[in-house]
């Protein structure tokens, strides 16, 4: 049978663990051919174990994930609950069934207590979002697919498409991950503005900036706003690690993986970090250019998507909002706001909150990775200290103003020029 008790895997446990659990192993055909199937450890995440299972003869994988009681890039030293798998496992299914299985891996199997996730093997040529922008390469699709996913999993999580009955209880079920949400409050709201042992930086060239934001009694003003909205605001079921390495591509598929820090939360912090994540691959493209490649056309692309993602989302958004208007959402009951006018306007004000929202913890998303304890490969793969810390900088600069004047700006064509001229 499954393990009684919880221990962590190996690649050498992984197939006796498998064995235990009939849904697994009849899917991998286990038992007739054993010397053909293979583990292969592949995590590169910052916090858990990927094992990619596969049966070489009949030419068929899944992924197993597993979720140990501490930060892996850290080690033990820093505990975290394992109990991140439930939520992962919770999430994947829901925004899943929303996407109709389009943009998420499908979860086969869930072990509590082995804190593990059995799913979809996103198999070659997929890879992480991150490592294609660092290669330079182009995704027509992945703006549609990315606002596709957003407008879908938000708009059906809040209040414009459920009663609050229904709401509450969701968002009581999505409370328990409130230690990942810790973790989220420490590393992006707090310590990236105060001394921490695990904050680091490009050293010694950006020293002095990691001092000046922790004396930016302006920025820290601004900082303190958005962390209430993600500590208070309810708004939708949120990723809550929407960043460029929780994306899979190929040149038509767009999955969404690994959203272990998914709760209740203010729908801008997956739209921020999305495009905050992309701003920060566009700041790093400098540092990536070569005798074959000026990458002048490729920051163009990551513009272009950038402005593309929310101008669709904003479309999907709107389309889905229009749809359902007279459904069971109970944000804007239809008996009230009963006329085209007021619905433009309720329209209006919400989307432009929402766009401000993402740019501030857009903005805070990149502070983060410079400063704080994790950093992106983006930057970190500039072996030269001195271009890396240059194209840190900028990005660091720009997401100062950001977050200082987000409410200054009125639509995302001003902050691609914003971009474009500093
Ligand atoms: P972490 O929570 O540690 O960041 P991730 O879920 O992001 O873990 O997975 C880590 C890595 O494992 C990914 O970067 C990717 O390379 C690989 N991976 C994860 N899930 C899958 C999958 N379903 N199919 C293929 N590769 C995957
Ligand atoms: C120690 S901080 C690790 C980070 O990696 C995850 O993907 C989250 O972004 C988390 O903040
Ligand atoms: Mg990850
Ligand atoms: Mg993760």
């Amino acid at each position: 049978g499954a393990f009684l008790e919880f221990r962590p895997l190996d690649e050498g446990s992984v197939i006796e663990y498998i064995k235990g659990v009939p849904a697994l192993s009849s899917k991998l055909a286990l038992g007739k051919n054993e010397e053909d199937i293979t583990v292969k450890e592949v995590g590169d995440g910052n916090l858990n174990f990927v094992y990619i299972v596969s049966n070489n003869s009949v030419g068929y994988s899944f992924v197993i994930k597993q979720a140990l009681p501490y930060i892996r890039c850290i080690g033990e030293s820093w505990a975290l609950t394992k109990e991140r798998a439930y939520y992962e496992s919770e999430a994947l299914k829901e925004q899943g069934a929303i996407t109709k299985g389009q943009h998420v891996p499908q979860v086969y199997h869930y072990d509590h207590t082995m804190s593990l996730i059995a799913m979809r093997y996103l198999e070659p040529p997929h890879i992480i979002l991150r490592k294609g922008l660092i290669a330079g390469i182009e995704y027509p699709l992945l703006a549609h697919h990315m606002a596709h996913f957003m407008a879908h999993t938000l708009f059906f999580t809040s209040l414009l498409f459920r009663s609050t009955t229904h709401h509450k209880r969701h968002v009581a079920k999505f409370c328990g991950n409130a230690a990942m949400c810790r973790h989220t409050e420490q590393v992006v709201f707090s310590d990236p503005y105060q001394i921490s042992q695990y904050n680091h930086w490009t050293s010694p060239y950006l020293d002095h900036d990691a001092e000046v934001l922790r004396h930016d009694n302006l920025l820290k003003l601004e900082v303190a706003d958005l962390k209430s909205k993600f500590c208070e605001r309810a708004q939708a079921l949120i990723h809550g690690d929407l960043h460029t390495s929780s994306v899979m591509v190929t040149h038509d598929s767009t999955q969404v993986i690994d959203p272990e820090f998914a709760f209740y939360g203010p729908m801008g912090f997956d739209i921020g970090a999305f495009l905050g994540n992309l701003i920060l691959a566009y700041f790093s493209q400098d540092g990536h250019v070569d005798q074959l490649n000026d990458r002048k056309s490729y920051k163009e692309w990551i513009l272009k998507t950038i402005e593309d993602t929310w101008n669709l989302f904003y479309n999907k958004f709107i389309a889905l909002w229009d749809e359902h208007k007279d459904g069971a959402g109970e944000a804007y009951l239809s008996a009230i706001y009963d006329n085209p006018e007021l619905q433009l306007l309720v329209q209006k004000r919400y989307m432009t909150d929402l766009f401000h929202d993402s740019l501030g913890f857009g903005a805070a998303k990149m502070i983060r990775r410079i400063v704080g304890v994790a950093h992106v490969e983006d930057f970190e793969s500039i072996t030269d200290a001195v271009k890396r810390a240059n194209c840190e900088r900028r990005a660091l600069d720009f997401a100062k103003t950001l977050l200082k004047d987000r409410k200054k700006f009125e639509g995302i064509t001003e902050i691609v020029s914003a971009i474009q001229e500093f």
